[in-house]
């Protein structure tokens, strides 16, 4: 199929179990509110929406052991990945609209998992303003929206690194993580050790962020499989207020376009995470809009005149 013709499948995963704030469960609707599947199918993409995953509510408990809701997050995962395999199965795109970023673990493992079993090469692009790295013992907050990318390389609890059977479910080499600016201490240290490849705030102000897109996309082809996984924190507060956990300095309106639009050019996206999306702290929606106007670029609307 076309990438044109490409048939996507939302699939909403309303919670913010793994937050350190409330609000992000009603993602999915902000998203639809603002016309998501109305924008992808006028670019002549077929749009079918799922509807919303179900699963535990938020019993807002402090962590035990290092972590906040961790059955919960797991009974989340678990239906995630089971949703996003089977779209990938079916040869869909899917397109989850999160919920807090806990849900990376699912969706990615789910990824990873189709990819092993079609022979595909697994990109990660991580556009987040954190790396995600943390496990139990050097979590500040015991938050596991701030784990999935270690859960995902195997470090972190059974129940989370186990979800799609392979463990690890993936490795450090898949990921390229773009506008990093908030790390922990001991989370710094781990993603040196692992060897995790970061396109912090401070690498983009001084090579910009066409160079560091290029050397993030350098070696995709068209064996490989790119899925992106869209916190919305990545890109600055003074756009997108609409999120529990703000770090200023991140990447203004071209800059986010002209990354989503090189993403595009790639032709090679095969599923999207949209997360971390709170309406609870957006204004008028504004947050959500943006985000739907930058997946449309990840799908190939472009300002280019030549
Ligand atoms: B997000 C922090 N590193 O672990 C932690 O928004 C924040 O999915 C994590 O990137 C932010 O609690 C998680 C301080
Ligand atoms: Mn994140
Ligand atoms: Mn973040
Ligand atoms: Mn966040």
């Amino acid at each position: 199929m076309s990438p044109t013709t490409r048939s996507v499948a939302l699939i909403g995963v309303p919670t913010d179990i793994g937050a350190g704030h409330r609000g992000s469960s009603m993602g999915p609707e902000a998203l639809r509110v603002a016309r998501l599947g109305e924008r992808l199918a006028k670019r002549g993409m077929h749009v079918v929406d799922r509807g919303n995953l179900s699963g535990p509510l938020n019993p807002w408990l402090p962590p035990t052991d290092g972590y906040r809701h961790l059955e919960a997050v797991v009974a989340w995962n678990t239906a995630v990945h089971e949703a996003i395999y089977t779209e990938l199965n079916a040869g869909h795109l899917p397109v989850m609209l999160g919920g807090d970023h806990c849900l990376a673990i699912g969706s990615i493992s789910a990824v990873s998992r189709h990819c092993r079993e079609n022979g595909k090469k697994l990109r990660v692009l991580w556009l987040d303003a954190h790396a995600d790295f943390n496990t139990s013992q050097i979590t500040p907050s015991g938050n596991i929206h701030g784990m999935p990318v270690a859960c995902l390389c195997g470090y972190g609890p059974d129940a989370l690194t186990h979800i799609g059977g392979t463990v690890p479910a993936t490795t450090p080499g898949v990921f390229r993580q773009i506008g990093i600016r908030s790390v922990d201490e001991g989370e710094k240290r781990f993603v040196h050790e692992v060897g995790i490849d970061i396109y912090d705030m401070r690498y983009i102000d001084e090579i910009g962020i066409k160079a560091a897109m290029e050397e993030a996309l350098a070696g995709v082809d068209e064996d490989t499989h790119l899925h992106v996984s869209f916190d919305v924190d990545f890109l600055d507060p003074s756009i997108a207020p609409g999120v529990g956990t703000t770090v200023r300095g991140g990447p203004n309106y071209r800059e986010a376009q002209l990354c989503m639009e090189m993403i595009a050019d790639t032709g090679r996206v095969g599923s999207l995470d949209i997360v971390e999306l709170n309406p609870a702290f957006d204004k008028r929606n504004q947050t959500a809009k943006l985000a739907v106007d930058l997946v449309e670029s990840l799908f190939g609307k472009s300002t280019l005149m030549r």
